[in-house]
């Protein structure tokens, strides 16, 4: 059954999350749970890179299983129930991917989270989505929040604050504002002066918003859940007076609470740019003062200040009480919530016997420890073999271990089978990236293609750019393998172009996320393109031969032969018995573990349909 025009979320409503957003997911998810909601609000992601897969989350404290498909038109065919989308794309890819969501007929709401989209395009997608009857929250906002019905990704923080502000069961207050921090604020305050939040939308905080304050507070008017509103305007724009308007014409008769931030801008002597894009008071009318003014002349509850707040609501509260308008509910128990292990652990809660032992090498400080000594030291002191630092026998100590965790190390348990079950482990996304980082690099380079045109190309055709991102390392934890070769490279070879070349790619894939950093493989592939090309001793056919015929690969499989070798005595030396992976660190997924998210029937048809 459609829900009703003024309610785009129920206790059914159903998801897609496009973009890989595991953190939002897992929030969506626990939200869910603690609201007692039958079914996940999230029915499957789209990811475009990566193929057809499905993804581990919670529920609770048991595991589920999500799908995540390459594209939207297969997202919405598997999942003709899910009705919004939340659309995590970047300011760059947001505009194509949201048009794309508004072509298809069951998509009632879109949510777009990205910050610093253009406001030509927003006003498209307004226009876009106004003909065809979507609600469009956004951009560059949080989204939104339903108590015991639907999160908009991350909204209301960690788990703990959503506790706090007890919107795991609704209350009769719905507000309106444009920031996301400030609607936290206001989960707080109205669940401590009312009987808590019934909805709550952040609009977002540019100049032309997918939908305005007044879009919201006119569903709110008509949906009967709702006994108050609540509005939190700020400097900047003129959308407040339309809600003043709309209570004068009576067109909105529930009593209205409001108040507009940004009344210390008229101590400054020039005008205030705030934290949004649309936060500037072009004219007096557009300053906090006068629009605080005019929704008090509208008879809007509106208070001297912000810190009076909390007083004003919960005295228009309890004078709803007291008419009988809002009939307070029995408080229901609150909810437990369950921590993940490395937060317990990081609180000191929890603590687990390890099913490793490892004292050869330990990959995860800031630099990586062979037998305790730091990779650098190993250098510096000239340990190395022969203390010849040339550039393949430094690849052969850098690539040598990077610790128990990786998952070839793991394999290893008698020498000769654990050596090569390790390797086998050894492909593009372990260990097994040189040549192809090697060439993809140097050809980008060769055909004139700036980092960014690379970078773009690359996401275009949905290909990983080998060499480029680590699991643990990241630009705040820098790899020191990487520092020390490329150290050397820069003092020792005559030219380092493919290395400069790499590393502009990786400023660009940073900003992105952080841990898309030139990776060991991704270093060592560029430099031996710069080693081959300008150290004279060969020709540029050999150089080329020499990545194609998979020689920089071999190199790591040589060095991490050592450390395989070495894992191996390491667990004879500690008498380790025969490994057995620990139970709870295995998600067994059956049917009823998979609380309403894909039974086996629905995950074998999923794969069925897949490629
Ligand atoms: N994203 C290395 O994956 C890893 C991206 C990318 C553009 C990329 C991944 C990868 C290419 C292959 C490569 C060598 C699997 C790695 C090594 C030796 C080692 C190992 C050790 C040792 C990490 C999250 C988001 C997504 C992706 C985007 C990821 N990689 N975009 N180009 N290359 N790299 N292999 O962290 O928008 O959020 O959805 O395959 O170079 O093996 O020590 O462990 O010595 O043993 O699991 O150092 O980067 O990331 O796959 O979850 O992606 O980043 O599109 O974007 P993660 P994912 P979005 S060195």
């Amino acid at each position: 059954e459609a829900a009703p025009w003024y309610s785009p979320f129920t206790a059914n409503t159903r998801a897609i999350v496009y973009g890989m957003q595991p953190r939002a997911v897992q929030g969506m998810l626990d939200f869910d749970f603690i609201c007692k909601r039958k079914v996940p609000s999230v029915a499957c992601m789209v990811y475009p890179f990566g193929g057809n897969h499905v993804q581990k989350f919670y529920w609770g404290t048991q595991e589920t299983l999500l799908p995540v498909f390459a594209s939207l038109k297969e997202a919405v065919k598997r999942f003709p129930d899910a009705d919004v989308v939340v659309n995590f794309a970047s300011c760059r890819s947001v505009f194509e991917s949201t048009k794309e969501m508004l072509q298809y007929q069951q998509i009632r709401t879109v949510a777009i989270i990205a910050e610093g989209v253009p406001e030509r395009h927003t006003r498209k997608l307004i226009d876009l989505s106004q003909k065809a009857g979507v609600t469009l929250i956004g951009p560059a906002t949080v989204g939104g929040i339903k108590p015991g019905c639907f999160k908009i990704g991350n909204t209301g923080g960690m788990m703990d604050n959503i506790a706090s502000s007890k919107l795991y069961r609704p209350g009769s207050v719905a507000y309106v504002s444009k920031s996301g921090g400030m609607s936290n604020e206001l989960n707080n305050i109205v669940a401590r002066t009312t009987d808590g939040v019934y909805e709550g939308v952040a609009i977002g905080g540019d100049r032309y918003p997918g939908t305005t304050f007044l879009d919201h507070m006119l569903r709110y008017e008509a949906d009967p859940g709702c006994k108050m509103l609540l509005l939190l305007g700020e400097v900047g724009g003129v959308e407040e007076y339309k809600v003043a308007e709309a209570v004068r014409n009576k067109k909105i008769t529930k009593p209205v609470v409001a108040w507009c931030i940004g009344t210390c801008a008229g101590m400054f002597e020039t005008e205030v740019q705030f934290g949004h894009a649309g936060a500037l008071a072009n004219s007096d009318s557009e300053t906090a003062e006068a629009k605080n003014a005019a929704m008090r002349a509208a008879g809007i509850h509106v208070p001297d200040t912000f810190e009076a707040l909390p007083a004003l609501l919960n005295q228009v509260y309890s004078e709803l009480v007291q008419q009988a308008i809002i009939v307070p509910k029995p408080e229901p128990e609150a909810p437990k919530i369950p921590i993940d292990y490395a937060w317990a652990q990081e609180l000191g809660l929890v603590r687990k016997p390890a099913s490793f032992v490892s004292t050869i090498c330990d990959d995860r400080g800031q630099e990586l420890l062979y037998a305790g000594m730091r990779i650098s030291d190993v250098f510096k002191e000239d340990i190395g073999i022969g203390g010849v630092l040339s550039l393949p026998v430094m690849v052969l100590m850098l690539t040598a271990d990077h610790g128990p965790a990786v998952s070839g190390a793991h394999n290893t348990i008698d020498l000769i089978s654990s050596l090569c079950s390790g390797l086998l482990t050894i492909g593009d996304r372990f260990g097994g990236a040189l040549d192809g980082a090697a060439d993809l690099f140097s050809g980008a380079y060769d055909k004139g293609l700036t980092p960014r045109e690379f970078v773009d190309s690359m996401r275009k055709q949905n290909k990983l750019i080998l060499g480029i991102g680590h699991k643990i390392k990241s630009r705040t934890n820098p790899d020191l393998r990487v520092t020390i070769i490329t150290e050397f490279a820069r003092k020792n070879f005559p030219a380092t172009p493919t290395l400069d070349y790499a590393l502009a790619v990786e400023s660009i894939t940073t900003a992105k996320k952080d841990n898309l950093i030139l990776n060991v493989d991704g270093a060592i592939g560029v430099l031996f393109v710069d080693l081959l090309r300008h150290s004279g001793a060969f020709s540029r056919e050999e150089a080329e031969e020499y990545a194609r015929i998979g020689t920089l690969n071999g190199l790591f499989v040589l060095g991490r032969s050592i450390g395989f070798i070495g894992h191996y005595l390491d667990q004879k030396r500690l008498k380790q018995g025969l490994y057995r992976h620990p139970w709870d660190d295995i998600s067994y997924l059956n049917p009823a573990a998979v609380q309403g998210g894909m039974g086996w029937g629905t995950i074998r048809l999923f794969f069925a349909t897949c490629e």
